[in-house]
């Protein structure tokens, strides 16, 4: 089933011309409207009326997260308040929070993004869905919840935290879909298991699960632990939200909803696009945001696209998995490191369980060091030193071939690590402090 198949099947050449129509409006709209844009194209002699072709769109200036830090709260808004419909933030590493601003036109665009992409994922309008996202000013609960909603599913607002009452809402409820993070999805199905519940007692048959990095790996260990099928997608507060992409029951990338979102993946270094399958940074353009328009904004993630058709029938480009951010590559001795490349190698290891720590510091001679804390999927193992050791120089062995890098592993007591109802904070890179 296809949400909106005269938009996600469109022909290339169909699409192509919507975006072209679109960016030629949005830059003139954003010029005409965003004191910021004004002031940044003027400075750059770039003119929104030269825009011809979508290639054009290299010409435009980047927009950054600081750009919003630096105009908070409103600085990037177009309208006037009495025109927004909603205001949401997402917080910051530090400081104020990134404010972004919705009118009623935005807000409707939003909840058809998000119902595109749960559809795709195998979601209905039969479903009983547990949104276990935690509600407020974070963008993944009201959005996935309104996309629920315009399918016209009946929506179980549970927010995050107080795991066992989780349970047991979804097992008294009847819930079919369950909406959070990966790593909570985990977790729900570590606290069903401790209640004594089987995934055969729950009635959950698909899953939607973004908003951080998750693994192939990862996805089988959900499904074997709640029965249900998972899917990946992506989103950010900048750009919308949930609802810029999700993975189709294909489950080999994630349908960008390209009408609305352009995507551009660039080579960090040179800010040149890089040719399609190659990983790169991704740069998104909303193309009919009314509240806050948003011009090539670099997102730091790090994907690749995919123009080819799927084999759903869908025509939207597709991007890869994430493979992590530019800003949460470690560099240990030099090497790169991906946290995600640390979660496959463990995550394929049935010995040990979902939860990990990675921990980055510097030794008296300025060596970097990489420790790993992995909890032991059995806690009879921390008794038995022969098979502890054993399996330690497994993971050790394991680590290295993938990351060519030395790593102090420790295993710890199963459900010894902190557990995250929200976003995961799994790397404390301690050289920095
Ligand atoms: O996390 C929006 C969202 C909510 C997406 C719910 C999907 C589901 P922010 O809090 O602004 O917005 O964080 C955005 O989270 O730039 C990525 O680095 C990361 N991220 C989001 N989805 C994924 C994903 C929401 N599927 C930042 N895989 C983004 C990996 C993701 N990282």
């Amino acid at each position: 089933m296809i949400y909106n198949p005269k938009i996600e099947t469109m022909s290339r050449a169909g699409i192509e011309r919507l975006q072209l129509e679109r960016l030629k409006k949005i830059v003139n709209y954003a010029y005409e409207n965003v004191p910021f844009y004004k002031k940044k194209y003027d400075q750059a002699g770039f003119n929104p009326d030269s825009i011809k072709t979508l290639d054009d769109i290299r010409r435009i200036p980047f927009t950054v997260k600081d750009d919003l830090r630096e105009n908070y709260p409103y600085g990037l808004s177009a309208v006037h308040s009495d025109k927004l419909a909603r205001i949401h933030a997402s917080s910051g590493t530090s400081g104020k929070p990134t404010v972004v601003v919705y009118t009623k036109k935005d807000l409707d665009m939003w909840a058809e993004c998000c119902a595109r992409i749960i559809v795709a994922g195998g979601g209905r309008e039969t479903d009983i869905v547990q949104i276990s996202f935690g509600y407020g000013l974070f963008t993944g609960a009201l959005g996935m919840h309104q996309g629920y909603e315009r399918l016209g599913a009946a929506v179980i607002p549970a927010s995050s935290g107080n795991t066992e009452r989780q349970v047991m809402l979804l097992k008294d409820l009847g819930a079919t879909a369950l909406v959070c993070t990966p790593s909570y999805a985990l977790y729900i199905g570590e606290m069903m298991e401790k209640l004594g519940y089987k995934k055969e007692d729950f009635k959950l048959r698909v899953g939607f699960f973004g908003s951080e990095a998750s693994s192939v790996e990862m996805h089988k260990e959900i499904e074997k632990r709640l029965g249900l099928f998972p899917t990946d997608n992506y989103g950010l507060s900048e750009i919308i939200g949930p609802g810029v992409s999700g993975e189709c029951i294909m489950k080999d990338g994630m349908h960008i909803n390209e009408d609305y979102f352009y995507p551009e993946v660039l080579d960090s270094k040179t800010l040149e696009p890089v040719p399609e399958g190659e990983y790169g940074e991704l740069a998104l353009t909303t193309l009919t945001k009314e509240g806050m328009p948003v011009i090539r904004y670099r997102t730091k993630d790090i994907t690749c696209l995919n123009y080819a058709p799927c084999k759903c029938g869908r025509t939207t480009a597709r991007m890869a998995r994430l493979r992590g951010r530019t800003d949460d590559m470690l560099i240990i001795r030099g090497v790169n490191v991906f946290p995600s490349q640390i979660e496959s190698v463990l995550m394929n290891m049935p010995e040990v369980g979902g939860q990990y720590e990675i921990v980055v510091s510097r030794d008296e001679h300025y060596m970097d060091k990489l420790e790993v804390k992995v909890e032991v999927a059995d806690s009879n193992l921390l008794t038995d030193f022969k098979h502890l050791e054993e399996l330690r120089d497994k993971i050790k062995h394991n680590l290295r071939t993938i990351l060519q890098l030395d790593a102090k592993v420790k295993l710890v007591e199963p459900l010894s690590l902190k557990r995250f109802e929200g976003k995961s904070k799994r790397v404390t890179d301690l050289r920095k402090i």
